[in-house]
């Protein structure tokens, strides 16, 4: 069983834009846990101009999706290689595919997920957003001009490198990115929802209208918890309320990073 077993393992899901790499930074503000971000995985791909990164350059202008097996292979060996140490994967799974070839590493190592949070931010809110993210390749810390400008214009805070728009930030490319959540990525959060179901049960909080509270908890090892909010301010107290209380014995965060 696992008990006794405090190691983080969560998976934060959500459609593009919904605000993962947002929420990620900030649990990296607080807490020394490793974090895997698949859409950054394949931009240092696209970087170093790898026969992968060839492949993702064109896959992500088209708002496609790269093969389950090719992300499998990517993801699956960095999780391999943290063994007990905590994570949390940004955008991978995100296909029904992927989720089963995970689940199934996971139960070699006797091992199972601790938490699939699913961010829920209404499609209306995203796009302007999306529009207006400045990304810093190398590290995938994102900005945005009205929510989290940059301190100098168009620099990185910690290394004052460039930053990018992302060749799939744009009306045309977001539409097609949106029709890939809903038809491969809801199907996976259905997965984990019935998975949940038929054992710990699910979390549907609404960050909207309630403070971080006990309500937040629930019974504390729900699977699959639903975080339904507009904004990333309100989504990140309850957030870090579930993430604190199940995984009380997290490592602190040595350097803030921002
Ligand atoms: P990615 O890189 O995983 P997406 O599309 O899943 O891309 P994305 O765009 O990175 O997700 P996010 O991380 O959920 O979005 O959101 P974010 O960057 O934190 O926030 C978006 C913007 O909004 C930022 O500018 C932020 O500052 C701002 N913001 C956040 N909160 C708020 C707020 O409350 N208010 C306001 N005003 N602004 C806010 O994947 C890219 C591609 O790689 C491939 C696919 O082609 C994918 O399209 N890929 C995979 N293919 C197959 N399988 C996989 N597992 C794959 N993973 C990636
Ligand atoms: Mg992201």
């Amino acid at each position: 069983g696992q008990e006794g077993d405090t190691q983080m393992r969560m998976l934060l899901v959500g459609c593009p834009g919904s605000g993962k790499g947002t929420q990620s930074t900030r649990l990296l503000n607080e807490y020394d846990i490793t974090v895997i971000a698949a859409g950054d995985v394949l931009r240092s791909h696209i970087r170093r101009g790898t026969e992968i990164g060839k492949r993702a350059d064109e896959v992500i202008k088209a708002g496609g999706l790269m093969p389950d097996e090719v992300m499998m292979e990517l993801i699956g060996t960095e999780v391999e290689a943290l063994g007990d140490r905590d994570w949390l994967l940004d955008g991978f799974p995100r296909t029904s595919g992927q989720a089963k070839m995970l689940d199934a590493l996971l139960e070699t190592k006797g091992k199972q997920l601790k938490a699939v949070v699913n961010l829920d931010v209404p499609e209306e809110v995203i796009l302007d957003r999306i529009l207006q993210r400045w990304t810093h390749v190398p590290s995938g810390r994102v900005y945005n001009l009205s929510f989290n400008p940059p301190k100098v214009a168009g620099k990185d805070d910690v290394t004052g490198e460039a930053l990018v728009q992302r060749e799939d930030d744009n009306a045309e490319t977001f539409g097609k990115r949106l029709a890939s959540f809903h038809k491969q990525t809801e199907p996976m959060l259905h997965h984990y929802r019935t998975k949940a179901e038929a054992s710990t049960g699910v979390l549907d909080i609404d960050a909207k209208n309630t403070k971080a509270s006990a309500s937040t908890l629930g019974r504390g090892d729900e699977l699959y918890v639903n975080l339904r909010g507009d904004e990333s301010k309100q989504i990140w107290p309850h957030l870090f309320q579930i993430v604190s209380h199940r995984f009380p014995n997290l490592p602190k965060a040595k350097v803030k990073a921002a």
